[in-house]
Order: C-alpha cells, then structure tokens, then sequence
C-alpha cells in the first residue's frame, strides 16, 4: 500500500496540512515542528527546483510529518526527478482525463509496471544504494495523489477517480474557479456546487478527498463534509498575516 494511504488510512478525520511555497529549509523546519499533519512544497508555483526542494526534504525528516510534494507538471521527468530525491507522495496538478492520470501513474513505476527511468545506486530515494530492494519495492510506498481544478476534469472525475494506481484526488479551488469563469472566486455557487460534485465523486470511488481551504472556517466545514486531507494555509500566509497583526497590536 502507498504511504500516502497508508498514512490516511490510519485513524478517521481530516489531515491538516500546510502550504509550502517560502522555498527555505530553515522555515520548512519551523513548519515541521509545529506539528501540522502534513506539509506539501510547492513545485508549480513557488521558486523551488530539485536542489532547493531536496535540503527542505533533508530538513523536516527528523519530525513525524507526511510530506507532498507538487512538481510544476506531471511529466515523467519532473516525476522521475521528485521520486529520485526521496519525495514518496506527489501531488500532480492540472489532471483533466484518465488518459492523462494513467500516464502520470506510469511515469512513477519502473518498468514493466511503467516508464520511470531507472537510477538506484546515485538516488537519495534508496539511500544511495543501501535499501538493496529499492527497484522491486519502490512503486509499493509511491502515492500519486492527482488535482481536480479544471472543467475538463470535473467532466472526467469518475473516469480519473477510478484510474489504478490514483491513491487520492486534490481539489484546486484557485485554478477550478478561474476554468469555470470565476477567476479569483472560488466562493461562487457554481464553484462551490462542482466542488461538491468532485467531493461525491471522489468518495463514490473509495479513494480519500483533498483540498485547499479558503479559510479557517471553510477548513472546518470541509473537515465536516469528510475531506481526508486539507490544507489550512500557507507559510507564507502565516508570516505575512502574523506581521500584519503585530504590527497592528503595537500601533494601536
Ligand atoms: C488551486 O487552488 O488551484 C490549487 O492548485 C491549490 O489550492
Ligand atoms: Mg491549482
């Protein structure tokens, strides 16, 4: 079983996480530390690479996190690339067909279950050689976890929910409200009714339900409707808003 289901399979509720987009070590491990269930770095849209995503792995190792990582597409090399550094459950944006989870799915196997290039000794992901059934193994822990944040892909969301290997589905409220022509509104009705249908959808197919809340009360709300694993903010949030606040309080 992947990790990842492993990791939500493990007690009921929702998983609270945070949004890694500062692209720091240093601050990634403050992130640990405070004990967020899971924390996901961000590849698509933060200013990170392989090199600065590795030392923010290597950081938050020590603390009991579930770590995610999001490669700016779901190609195989990016995939390939984030699997070889020691990332174990991606998080795969901008799905819109099975076609497409099936090929991200592939991309994370070496073959003959899929096409992920092969490096064993020279990879982090088995510790440089010494987990000797890294190659049999690997594709056993990997948990693919694909966004829903599109029109195309709520159309297809049974198709790409039903896809073996797809361990959970993501929900983007960002990028589904702007493909449904509510750019910067993902409070809209209509947005909030397809998020609802992804949600049912999602469930219908037994695997767990992810997204990114709004707010703190759209967290609980989404915790309550019965979403597995659900981002609570950002890093960046938290600094921008905790010296707002500050400065607030001594000005006042
Ligand atoms: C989105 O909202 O579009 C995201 O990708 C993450 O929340
Ligand atoms: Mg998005």
């Amino acid at each position: 079983m992947s990790a990842f289901r492993e990791w939500i399979d493990a007690a009921p509720g929702a998983r609270l996480g945070l949004w890694q987009a500062l692209a720091s070590n240093y601050t990634a491990e403050i992130c640990a530390g405070a004990g967020f269930d899971w924390l996901l770095f961000d590849g698509e849209h933060a200013p990170n690479n392989a090199q600065t995503l590795l030392g923010q792995l290597q950081a938050v190792a020590p603390y009991p996190v579930h770590v995610i990582a999001r490669p700016p597409v779901g190609d195989a090399v990016s995939i390939k690339q984030y699997l070889d550094i020691g990332f174990t459950t991606l998080l795969i944006p901008m799905v819109d067909s099975a076609a497409q989870a099936e090929a991200i799915v592939a991309a994370s196997r070496f073959p003959p279950r899929g096409i992920r290039g092969v490096a064993s000794s020279t990879s982090r992901a088995s510790r440089f050689g010494a987990q000797a059934d890294y190659l049999a193994t690997a594709h056993e822990r990997v948990g693919i976890i694909v966004q829903i944040e599109s029109g195309a892909a709520l159309a297809a969301v049974e198709e790409i929910a039903a896809v073996e290997g797809v361990d959970g589905l993501f929900i983007g409220p960002a990028d589904l409200a702007a493909s449904l022509g509510y750019l910067g509104n993902p409070r809209a009705p209509e947005v909030q009714a397809a998020i609802d249908r992804a949600f049912a959808a999602i469930g219908a197919a037994g695997k767990p339900a992810g997204i990114f809340a709004l707010d703190t009360d759209d967290a609980r709300a989404r915790a309550g409707q019965g979403f597995a694993f659900i981002s609570i903010g950002t890093d960046i949030g938290l600094l921008a808003n905790g010296g707002r606040a500050l400065l607030r309080t001594c000005r006042a």
